[in-house]
């Protein structure tokens, strides 16, 4: 074995779910034959009526239509909780740690998570909630966010959460693409010790809603809030009255579960489809396999549910597995950067599951806040969102993992459901920054960027795109099916697009490089830079803006923004916070400019194009590759703004 692996201890080994045999004996036959291996997994969930056909997916152009078990019904809530009820109806489903640790966390238990799911679910149906309609979730992370995802799933409705870090205006574009019926949220958001105004925030994002949109206000501190009779509706109160059961609607595999907004590289943010059945069997089977779960493990995903990996893996994936969940409220840092530690003692948690910049900002504050917890319960250590740098994977594993902890980088996307490729932890020897292997049924190939031709040789640099789908597969983009086609089919014919670039070395281990469209990676969050340049040529002052990533310490990339002003508007440094602001309000804190940089012009081609790859370069003050300049139109602007970046140091 090469010095560079990390292999799975034997313990470790001796108990997982697959070993290293297993792994090559189950990839082999999910690629060999989809249809079979997916009909003999499919059977992990419950079913009202099977399936008989199991996989239909054409990445044709012109005909992209992805289908998995598409005669089967079911339901996701009932899934969830349930059919785990015979069982463990007093066992923990969900442990709730709340954002002040002087506050009580909850325990609740699959029969409480039963109860309160069909209250917010007859609580919906009142409100006029039927199979199809269209939810809008912005919400805290509190038990209550877990309730609303279930009930719309339990009475067939299609939810859509807007992380509560986004504006009203985001929101307010969130809730129109989706046409949605009802809004969920609360009075106020605590988290790291303040609090977002959430009502106001919806109230304010309301204004833009065309739509006749009802509202659900769960009280979370019970602080002030405006009221709208008639369009509002107290949650705390309708709770109280609220029936306890509700008939879960038979739903067939491919009917929408949720829609998810995204960012691209183009355009607005893009409304991710999953639908059912695929989805459902996708999450629980990586959240088993990847996490190496067993039943009566405490497994903490540190994700919000705004998120994919929140919806995936606090949620779906450990629910339908009938596993304890801990949600938590807070951030990292607070009251201190021991949290996550403190929370982990605590909760005697088992598998921990993470994002490469929150190690890299905890790494900085020294290891006493770390060593200073028994984490003794931990088996395993999971990092998801963007590229792990080494020296954080290696504090990672030697001081948080104690080096006992194998450590799963996942990568996968808001668009594949699930894990694509990872460790598997008794299987599969890990190496500090690599994905390494595909997870069953994923077929990843390296295309050569500009011929699109495969790289079939073992060790290949390019872009990375799956040949085949996989149940967890996004299946539109929501009211625009062109756009789904566009975006992900058409570059390459005949594969799914990631927008990923990425290596392969000689031991078949897969390397993420990062994105290669102009999509930017902030502390794992992804981020179109056409969106915070929409943002910046809203403001009154601003003529024109392009913006890039470059690479940051603790967030992985940085946003800089080249802003050209207005004719006759001075730079100075109360604009430069005021455009701060000012995407702060139209976006959310995500999207605050880490840099402004003033340019008097941009780099464009002849046809007008903004020339991003030379301004990648300034940002990253690297002015000695800047590539080939000729096809600009005033190649005196490069110089321009490298003069002002060395100025700045
Ligand atoms: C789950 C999630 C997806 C993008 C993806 C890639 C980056 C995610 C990664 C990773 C390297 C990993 N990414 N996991 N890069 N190693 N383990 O993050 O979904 O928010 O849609 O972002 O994140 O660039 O394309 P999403």
């Amino acid at each position: 074995m090469p010095n560079d692996m990390t292999p799975p201890s034997a313990d470790f080994a001796k108990s997982a779910h697959i070993d290293a045999e297993t792994y090559e004996k189950m990839y082999a036959a999910s690629v060999a034959d989809p249809e079979a291996f997916w009909a003999e997994h499919g059977q992990r969930i419950d079913w009202i009526k099977p399936y008989t056909k199991v996989k239909s997916a054409s990445f044709a152009p012109g005909n992209i239509d992805i289908k998995w078990f598409e005669d089967g019904t079911l339901n996701v809530a009932a899934n969830c909780i349930d059919r785990h009820l015979a069982t463990r109806a007093d066992q923990t489903a969900i442990i709730w740690e709340p954002d002040d640790p002087n506050d009580a966390a909850k325990h609740i238990t699959y029969a409480e998570l039963h109860r309160e799911t069909c209250k917010m679910a007859n609580i919906l149906e009142d409100m006029g909630v039927r199979k199809g309609d269209r939810v809008v979730i912005y919400l805290p992370m509190i038990p209550e966010a877990a309730y609303a995802m279930l009930a719309c799933a339990r009475i067939g409705a299609i939810h859509s959460i807007v992380f509560a870090g986004f504006s009203p205006d985001a929101l307010g574009a969130r809730i129109n693409g989706c046409d949605a019926k009802v809004l969920i949220t609360a009075d106020y958001a605590p988290r790291g010790g303040r609090q977002t105004p959430l009502k106001s925030n919806a109230d304010a994002a309301l204004l833009n809603v065309l739509r006749d949109c009802k509202v659900l206000v769960v009280r979370r501190t019970g602080g002030q809030i405006t009221w709208k009779d008639g369009r509002d509706h107290d949650y705390n109160e309708l709770r109280l009255e609220a029936d306890n059961h509700t008939q879960a609607v038979e739903m067939s595999a491919e009917d929408p579960l949720f829609i998810l907004y995204t960012s691209g590289s183009t355009g607005q943010p893009k409304g991710v489809v999953h639908t059912t059945g695929g989805y459902l069997v996708y999450a629980s089977m990586t959240h088993a396999y990847t996490f190496d779960y067993h039943d009566g493990d405490i497994f903490w995903c540190t994700a919000d549910v705004g998120w994919v990996t929140g919806h995936s893996y606090i949620i779906y994936g450990p629910l339908a597995n009938g596993a304890t969940t801990l949600m938590f409220e807070g951030v990292p840092t607070y009251p201190d950067a021991g949290r996550f530690w403190a929370v982990c003692e605590k909760h005697k948690v088992n598998q921990f599951y993470t994002a490469p910049t929150a190690i890299r900002a905890l790494m900085g504050q020294g290891d006493e806040f770390v060593t200073k917890y028994d984490l003794s319960d931990l088996k395993l250590l999971g990092t998801v969102g963007e590229p792990i740098n080494p020296e954080a994977w290696n504090w990672y594993n030697s001081v948080v993992g104690q080096g006992r902890c194998p450590i799963v980088d996942t990568w996968w996307q808001t668009e594949t459901g699930g894990h694509l490729i990872t460790p598997l932890p008794g299987a599969i020897p890990t190496k500090p920054g690599s994905a390494t292997r595909p997870f069953f049924g994923v077929q990843p190939v390296v295309l050569d960027p500009h011929s699109g031709a495969e790289i079939t040789a073992t060790e290949a640099e390019g872009v990375l795109c799956l040949k085949d789908s996989w149940p967890g597969q996004m299946r539109t983009v929501w009211g625009d099916h062109e756009r789904f086609e566009k975006t992900y089919f058409s570059d390459y014919k005949g594969y799914y697009f990631s927008g990923d670039g990425c290596r392969r070395d000689g031991d078949g281990y897969y390397w993420i490089t990062g994105r290669v469209d102009d999509v930017i990676n902030v502390s794992g969050h992804r981020m179109g830079t056409a969106e915070v340049e929409s943002a910046l040529v809203a403001h009154a002052k601003v003529a024109e803006a392009a913006v890039v990533g470059y690479p940051h310490k603790i967030k992985g990339q940085g946003i800089y923004a080249y802003v050209t002003l207005m004719n006759g508007v001075e730079p100075s440094d109360e604009l430069r916070k005021e455009l701060e602001t000012w995407v702060r309000t139209e976006i959310g804190p995500i999207a605050k400019p880490d840099l402004i940089q003033w340019a008097p012009g941009l780099p464009k081609t002849r046809s007008g194009k903004i020339m991003r790859r030379i301004l990648r370069k300034i940002a990253e003050n690297d002015y000695g590759s800047l590539g080939d300049t000729s096809t600009l139109a005033e190649p005196a602007v490069v110089d321009e703004l490298i003069e002002n970046r060395m100025n700045k140091g």
